[in-house]
């Protein structure tokens, strides 16, 4: 039990992994082959171990932050703070953070970590610590722009076969209602979205408008990846609704997005809002609002993904994610069991924590660096 003695963390490992995805994954703005990131692995004195893991890729291409300044932040700014205050709850990272501007990807790696710690101290499921109740999650999966139409309607088949709830495409200006006159040729009424990852501008309206034809369930980020004031004049000429991802880096944008009408549907990611306490209150916002909201994916590992599955079951995640099995994106994650969708659902683990095992010896093969802080 945790009583006054709070959280009491001993020791913070930063293990920098690389590992190789099966299969490039190509967005509008650059192509995905390897993959560079932290796990952070906290211990108390009683032998408890929580594992975070950082999802800011190598080059600032989705948002300003990466590997390095992850690094440069977590070393020389939020382990101090981590050092220096006490904790009682996993809440309070969040506030003892709050004195460093932005930087949510860093952050958000060593709050994880203290959540899944916490979690194991009170020897309950990351789910139940976090509030949710669901025992399974529908999830739906993200195929990147692909070579040709008939690869991409190829990966669709094996997907839609495998059975995921929904399908998200990936499309640019050029890779758009081309493909999707021939995606709903095949697929007239499976339930599919688009993400454009910022590549069109206002300008693009009456283009855009073209993507109401094809009754999608939502446009992903359509312009500017800080923007939230044109996407409020798309949305009042678009039926589609749009959900907005880049541009949602706290509950204020949310409050302010959904206020605004600049969307209708939120993709939550835990790493892109500073941690999984920022994430619940947009949650608690967005079911108070009536917004349905959805937890999206950054290719993470094993331990991402477990943090991922645990925040999917709050209940406001009334539509699918983009967290699909391990096997899509590794071939071999760091978690043992991997995580599994069968049939578009996966089972939420009922063990302490993230409920997964870390796999030490995929840990120390996928390492290219090591350190240890010591509180
Ligand atoms: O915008 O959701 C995104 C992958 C890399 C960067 C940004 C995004 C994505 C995805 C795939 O869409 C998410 C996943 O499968 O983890
Ligand atoms: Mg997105």
């Amino acid at each position: 039990m945790l009583g006054e003695m709070g959280i009491r963390l001993k020791n913070i490992v930063l293990h920098r992994l690389k590992m190789t995805l099966k299969t490039p994954f190509t967005t509008s703005f650059g192509s995905f082959v390897d993959k560079e990131f932290f796990i952070i692995e906290m211990t108390d004195d009683s032998g408890h171990c929580g594992f975070g893991e950082s999802v800011a890729f190598s080059s600032p291409w989705y948002s300003e932050e990466t590997v390095e300044t992850t690094a440069h932040m977590m070393k020389d700014f939020l382990i101090p703070l981590l050092k220096e205050n006490s904790l009682q709850h996993p809440d309070d990272v969040s506030a003892i953070f709050s004195v460093i501007k932005g930087n949510n990807m860093a952050k958000a790696g060593l709050e994880g970590a203290v959540w899944d710690l916490y979690a194991k101290q009170q020897g309950v499921p990351l789910a139940t610590a976090l509030g949710g109740e669901k025992t399974e999650i529908d999830v739906g999966i993200s195929i990147g722009i692909q070579p040709t139409i008939m690869d991409l309607l190829k990966s669709i088949n094996s997907y839609v076969a495998e059975g995921y709830k929904r399908i998200k495409l990936k499309v640019k200006p050029g890779f758009d209602i081309n493909i999707l006159e021939e995606v709903r040729k095949e697929f007239p009424d499976f339930p599919i979205m688009v993400d454009a990852n910022s590549a069109y501008t206002l300008t693009d309206k009456h283009h855009l408008q073209h993507l109401d034809t094809f009754n999608l369930m939502m446009i992903e980020q359509p312009l500017g990846y800080n923007d939230i004031i044109d996407h409020a004049s798309l949305q009042s000429a678009l039926d589609t609704p749009i959900c907005l991802d880049e541009s949602i880096q706290s509950l204020k944008d949310a409050e302010q997005a959904i206020q605004l009408g600049s969307c209708k549907v939120i993709n939550i990611k835990i790493g892109r809002v500073g941690g999984l306490t920022e994430a619940q209150k947009i949650h608690d916002y967005c079911k108070e609002k009536n917004v349905p909201v959805w937890c999206g994916g950054m290719l993470e590992a094993g331990v991402g993904r477990a943090h991922n599955i645990a925040l999917t079951t709050l209940p406001q995640f009334l539509l699918p994610g983009d967290t699909s099995g391990s096997r899509r994106y590794w071939d071999k994650d760091i978690i043992t069991p991997e995580v599994e969708a069968w049939n578009g659902v996966i089972t939420v683990p009922q063990k302490p924590g993230i409920g997964y095992e870390i796999d030490r010896d995929a840990l120390e093969n996928f390492a290219v660096d090591k350190e240890t802080f010591s509180l």
